[in-house]
């Protein structure tokens, strides 16, 4: 039998890596099942540090536990795979300790919502200058969809055979009311917009929240589809102003998911800048609030 010493698959790793994004990526291919949100948005955040030209001993990314969780594992850079729920901690205290680094905290909506839901009102505080990538499926994907904290109201999972008799946590609101200096929400089908809204949250100097909405295609065949994403999602209004809080807020509101900027605010200080008084509060907007 003939083998092929040229297929279609070497053809197109070949493309992939004269784009430059393998530099990011290890050689450990992800365990997601097919068809995973999760690809998707690891693509976008390769090409985000591509853009920004990071070198890859310039980043570290912190995870909790879960398939999200996994994400350290298979990007190029200093990675600390956590306990559940204690991502943003560790990005913290890594952001404080060295400086010079690009941190993001990593993790799934139980993990961030859930377990390690009390970390992110402090976080968004205190402003401290790290991206977070909340991957959001409304379900525990890695032990085997049970309900979390953005399950809808009545929907069957493994632990509601009778549906969730809980209301859902709303993140984009949460995170405004918080306090985060930059929010934005973005969908795993869209890699040029998850691309460019990543660029500009890492570049923000201060805590950036993004929320991703993201299928679990293995445990949620009803509520987070890719053709219910396709049909439902639209963008931010081009007219609305991003610094604009109470528009946001008002957005934010709005059950049907949008996705795209919410809020940016640029003048408030980061806790680093804070320590160091290098910006007068009079200049930050967010005291006005
Ligand atoms: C202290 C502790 N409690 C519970 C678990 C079990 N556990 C592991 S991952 C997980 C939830 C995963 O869901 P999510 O954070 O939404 O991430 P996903 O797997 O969907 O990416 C749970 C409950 C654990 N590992 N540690
Ligand atoms: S279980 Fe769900 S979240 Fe986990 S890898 Fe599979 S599709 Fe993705």
């Amino acid at each position: 039998m003939e083998v092929l010493k040229y297929s279609y698959l070497d053809e197109k790793i070949d493309e992939v890596k004269e784009q430059g994004f393998l530099n990011y990526r290890t050689s450990e291919l992800p365990t997601w099942c097919p068809g995973c949100g999760y690809f998707g948005i690891t693509h976008a955040m390769v090409q985000a540090c591509d853009a920004l030209g990071l070198k890859n001993e310039e980043i570290c990314v912190a995870s909790g536990i879960g398939c999200a969780g996994r994400y350290p594992i298979f990007m190029k850079a200093y990675g600390f795979h956590t306990v559940h729920g204690r991502s943003i901690p560790i990005a913290s205290g890594i952001k404080l300790a060295r400086q010079d680094l690009t941190v993001f905290a990593v993790g799934g909506d139980g993990d961030i919502l859930g377990i390690g839901g009390g970390h992110l009102p402090h976080i968004a505080r205190k402003n401290i200058d790290i991206t977070l990538f909340l991957f959001d499926n409304s379900i525990y994907g890695l032990t085997k969809g049970q309900t979390s904290p953005t399950t809808p109201l009545s929907q069957v999972t493994n632990s509601h055979s009778q549906g969730n008799p809980d209301t859902p946590l709303r993140p984009v609101f949460l995170a405004l009311a918080h306090g985060a200096s930059f929010v934005a929400r973005c969908y795993a089908g869209d890699v040029e917009g998850m691309k460019n809204i990543f660029t500009q949250a890492i570049s923000h100097k201060g805590f950036s929240f993004l929320h991703i909405v993201s299928p679990c295609v293995t445990f949620d065949k009803v509520n987070i589809t890719w053709k219910r994403l396709r049909e439902n999602f639209r963008a931010v209004p081009s007219v609305h102003d991003p610094s604009d809080y109470r528009a946001a807020i008002q957005m934010a509101e709005d059950p049907r998911p949008i996705f795209g900027l919410f809020y940016h605010d640029p003048s408030r200080q980061s806790y680093q800048e804070n320590l160091r008084g290098k910006r007068s509060p009079e200049n930050s907007k967010s005291s006005e609030r």
